[in-house]
């Protein structure tokens, strides 16, 4: 086994002396740092790789990891991430985003993303608040939690994206919590690894604007599925879901039935970059256009 301290000082997807934008204890850096070694440890090439991501707090880690990477707009990660899959279906591409830029803003592509079943990763920090804009409600956010808008306490049920993901039938589901490093990263690497849609929903505590779903709360409140649990029973994985008293983490769901995306399009053809081009082909276009 590697030393935690080896891998990290040896680990290709760092940024030495990079400055970071995060508030000291917050959950997004265990996230980063599993999400690096995670990668790492299953020998993915830098150059084979795009992290996507939106617009937050979560949406700034791709800017934190040596390789290539795409910002787009807020809640637009998913789009982008299909574009770059499709036009090169050797990538690994991971979506990355906040709770409300993945479930709110961006809820629409979520959804077509799982019916598509695109083979790629989608890691969703889900602190439960808008971090970036100080601390609004979220899709995820309890109800009767206070923040500076929501004064009278949150009315609306938090939206629930392992139910949804499981009732459109996404092949791989899964729940991981900041707070437990060495899980968060397994439950990564096989989100990675799957081939077709992968979802994972990180608890992330926000330590300055979510006074409520701190990293106690999340530990008081989750639980971890048992050995035995057979994460192939989609109804099983459905009950598991909505459970309401304490929260499941671990694979809830992997499932390798559905074809993927790329398939269904039959995109077989080399990407576009690595294409070569006859000098007497481009003549005839050329000329076409003279
Ligand atoms: C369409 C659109 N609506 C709202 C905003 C403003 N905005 C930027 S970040 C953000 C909240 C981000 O929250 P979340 O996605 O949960 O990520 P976090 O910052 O908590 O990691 C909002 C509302 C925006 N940039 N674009
Ligand atoms: S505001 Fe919250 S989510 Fe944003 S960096 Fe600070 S602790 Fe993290």
């Amino acid at each position: 086994m590697t030393d935690y301290n080896e891998t990290r000082l040896m680990n290709p997807f760092d940024i030495p002396g990079k400055k970071m934008g995060w508030c000291p204890g917050c959950g997004n850096y265990k996230i980063l740092e599993t999400l690096k070694e995670a990668l790492h440890e299953l020998g993915i090439d830098r150059r084979n790789l795009v992290i996507v991501s939106g617009i937050g707090q979560a949406a700034k880690t791709p800017q934190y990891v040596d390789t290539n990477m795409f910002n787009g707009l807020h809640g637009r990660a998913l789009p982008a991430a299909l574009g770059i899959k499709l036009s090169n279906r050797n990538l690994v591409v991971i979506a990355e985003s906040g709770d409300g830029c993945m479930y709110g803003e961006g809820g629409n592509h979520f959804l077509h993303a799982i019916r598509r079943n695109i083979d790629i990763t989608v890691l969703v920090h889900d602190n439960m608040i808008y971090g970036l804009t100080k601390g609004q409600a979220s899709p995820t956010s309890r109800m009767g939690m206070t923040t500076p808008v929501q004064v009278n306490g949150v009315m609306l049920e938090p939206f629930n994206p392992l139910a949804v993901s499981l009732a459109l039938d996404a092949p791989f589901v899964a729940r991981a919590s900041a707070g437990d490093g060495a899980q968060t990263k397994e439950i990564i690497k096989q989100a990675i690894s799957f081939r077709g849609l992968s979802v994972v929903d990180i608890f992330q505590p926000c330590v300055v604007f979510n006074k409520l779903n701190t990293y106690q709360w999340f530990k008081e409140n989750t639980y971890y599925l048992p050995d035995d649990y057979d994460p192939t029973d989609r109804q099983q994985a459905f009950a598991k879901s909505i459970e309401t008293e304490k929260l499941p983490l671990g694979v809830l769901y992997c499932h390798e039935g559905r074809k993927v995306y790329e398939d269904l399009l039959g995109i077989t053809r080399t990407p576009a970059y690595q294409r070569t081009v006859s000098d007497e082909a481009f003549e005839k276009m050329l000329a076409a256009y003279r």
